[in-house]
Formats: structure tokens, sequence, C-alpha cells
């Protein structure tokens, strides 16, 4: 079936995926629209059924330049300020991207003459803050405790809402630990996995790199591999059961840093020098989901940790 499909961030790490994914389906029509502020071009492979329109989610005029230009049967909406500790630190201008830009979208998804088939949210695990209780489900204790969560968990409402208040059919994504190829390790907060990598790629080349761990190591992540999201995602888009509702997308499996640096070290064949620091402040010691929500969707993980990373080292 031929579709047009906007995706908001598409030349960002996780959206970049997400293209790729969909335009293998020929008769659909991919729209990217991003602001390249942390993504690139060449993110996105070069195929006549991608195009690219440069603007922001909070900027009313740009958005409205993107509804003009195109009409959409499915919107997945992955724009965002990534960073937890730039929120922090800017929470009126990450506001602005993470809340007002879902509000823009919301506002004339709603109004168009075509009737959107899904609008897919990413969210995040943020949503469910520090209360210890594990595994995460949906319908765990929601407590954000920065600009991030809470505008993540704001904007979630705003997209259930627009289902209740105009019969716009919607659905949520919670995404866990995302890694994967693409992701950048460029900040201290960048995911942990990419900058772990990088750390292995510079001592491969022989220069000095030490892993820096925070705490002990025994800290625990649900790390989903990129193409995993990539298939919940679209799992969300095209089940109508998804209509209202929000998932975790994750891989299921609970694995320690320390557990995942001897993973690296196996795979590569290598030591991974790694160095003790104080724990980061607000860090959470353990934090895994239940999937078995979005597998009644008929979402399965391809990827173990071992298997995703193999992807990662064979495509950086
Ligand atoms: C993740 C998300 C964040 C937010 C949060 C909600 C990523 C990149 N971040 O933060 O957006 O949704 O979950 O709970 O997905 N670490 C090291 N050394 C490093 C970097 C990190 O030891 O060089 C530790 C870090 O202190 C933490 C763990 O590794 O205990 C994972 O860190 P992260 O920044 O990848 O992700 P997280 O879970 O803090």
């Amino acid at each position: 079936m031929k579709n047009t499909i906007l995706v908001t961030g598409g030349a960002g790490f996780i959206g970049s995926h997400l293209v790729e994914a969909l335009a293998k389906e020929e008769s659909s029509t991919i729209i990217v629209f991003d602001n390249l502020s942390t993504g690139c071009l060449e993110n996105i492979p070069s195929q006549e059924n991608i195009l690219f329109m440069k603007g922001n989610v909070d900027s009313e005029v740009d958005v409205a330049h993107l509804f003009r230009s195109f009409s959409f049967d499915y919107i997945y909406h992955l724009a965002a300020v990534a960073s937890v500790s730039e929120s922090v630190q800017q929470p009126l201008a990450t506001h602005r991207v993470n809340m007002d830009g879902t509000i823009y979208l919301l506002e004339f998804a709603r109004a168009q003459e075509k009737k959107v088939r899904k609008f897919v949210f990413a969210s995040s695990a943020a949503v469910y803050g520090v209360e210890p209780t594990l595994p995460k489900t949906e319908n765990s204790l929601i407590d954000p405790i920065t600009p991030y969560g809470i505008d993540k968990y704001a904007s979630e409402k705003y997209v259930t809402s627009y289902s209740n208040l105009y019969g716009l059919n919607v659905a949520v994504a919670r995404f866990f630990n995302v890694y994967g190829p693409r992701q950048n390790p460029a900040s201290p907060y960048s995911g942990v996995l990419s900058i772990l990598t990088e750390v292995t790629q510079q001592v491969n080349r022989g220069e000095a790199a030490v892993f820096q761990i925070f705490g002990d190591g025994e800290q625990v992540r649900d790390f989903v591999f990129v193409e995993d999201i990539v298939q919940g995602l679209i799992l969300l888009g095209r089940k109508v059961e998804s209509q209202a509702n929000t998932y975790n997308i994750a891989s299921g499996e609970k694995h320690s840093l320390r557990d995942i640096i001897a993973t690296y070290e196996t795979l590569l064949d290598m030591m991974v020098p790694v160095a003790y620091n104080e724990k980061r402040p607000g860090d959470i010691k353990y934090s895994y989901a239940s999937i078995e929500k979005i597998k009644k969707l008929g979402y399965q993980p391809k990827f173990s940790i071992s298997q995703g990373l193999e992807k990662y080292m064979e495509n950086i």
C-alpha cells in the first residue's frame, strides 16, 4: 500500500534506523523532518522514496510548512533533545522542543484532512524515575525526576488525550537503554555503550584510553539493540490494538555494566582498561523492563546483548 510516513528526528540515531527500515517498503514515501542539531544527513540512506525537510518541531511556521507540503498516513515523533543533563541545565529551551514540539505536531495531525492511521510517540523509561519496584511495567508508578522525564510524560498524556478528544489514532513507546551503530559518544551523558565502544576502538588503535565506571559497575540496565526498537515502533504503528496504549520497548534482559564489559572483552578478544569513580548523583542502580505487553502485539526481541554488540561492532 502507498503510504506517506513522517519521521521527526529521522536524521538522528534511532530515527535514522527507523527510516531505513520503513523505506524498505518501496511503495512508501518517508519524510524525514529534522533540524540536524544532533542528527546528520549522512545517517539517512539516499533512496528515491526518502525525502528530507529541515525544520524545528517547536516552530509553528516550520510544522505548518511540513503539513502544507505533505499529508501523512503515519507519524513517528522521535525529535527531541535527548540529553537528560541538558534538560536540567536548560529546562525552558528543552521544554520547547520536548513538549511544545509534541503539541504542534498533534495540532497539525488532528487538523489534517486525511485521517492519520497512527501517531506514534517516542517516550522514555525516564518517566518511571527512581522508584525501585522492578521490573517496570507500563502500570508502574510514574515519578519523573528531571525536566526531560517530566516533558516526556506530559507529552504522553497530550498524545493519549488527543485520542479521547479528537479520535486521533495514537500509541506511546517507552524506550529503555538503546544502543547500536550511529549512537554518538561525544558527551559524558551519551549512552554508556557508545562510550565503551569508543574506548575499545581507541585502545585497539594503540591510544591510551580508559573506560570510566561510575559506581561499582554492578548497576543493571535493560540494553536494547536499536533494530529491536525499530521492530517495536513499526508494530505500534501497524497494529490496531496499540490504539491509545503505552508500551515499554526493551530487551527484557538485564545485565550489569561489569557483565557487559566482560562481553566486550570476549567479543573483541582484548582487556578493557577501566577506572572506578564515584557513582553519579541520582544514578539509578537497577532498571529493567517487563515487555509482556508489547509481546502480545507480536514483538520478539531478535538481539541478545552479545548478538547486538556483535552487529554493532561490525557496523562502526
Ligand atoms: C538512561 C537514558 C536517559 C534516561 C534514563 C532514565 C540513555 C543514554 N540515557 O540513562 O535518557 O532515559 O535512562 O532512567 O539511554 N556509566 C558509566 N560510565 C560512563 C557512562 C555511564 O559507568 O562513561 C554508567 C552510568 O552511571 C549508569 C549506566 O552506566 O549507571 C548507564 O548510563 P547511561 O548514561 O547510558 O544511561 P542511564 O541509564 O543513566
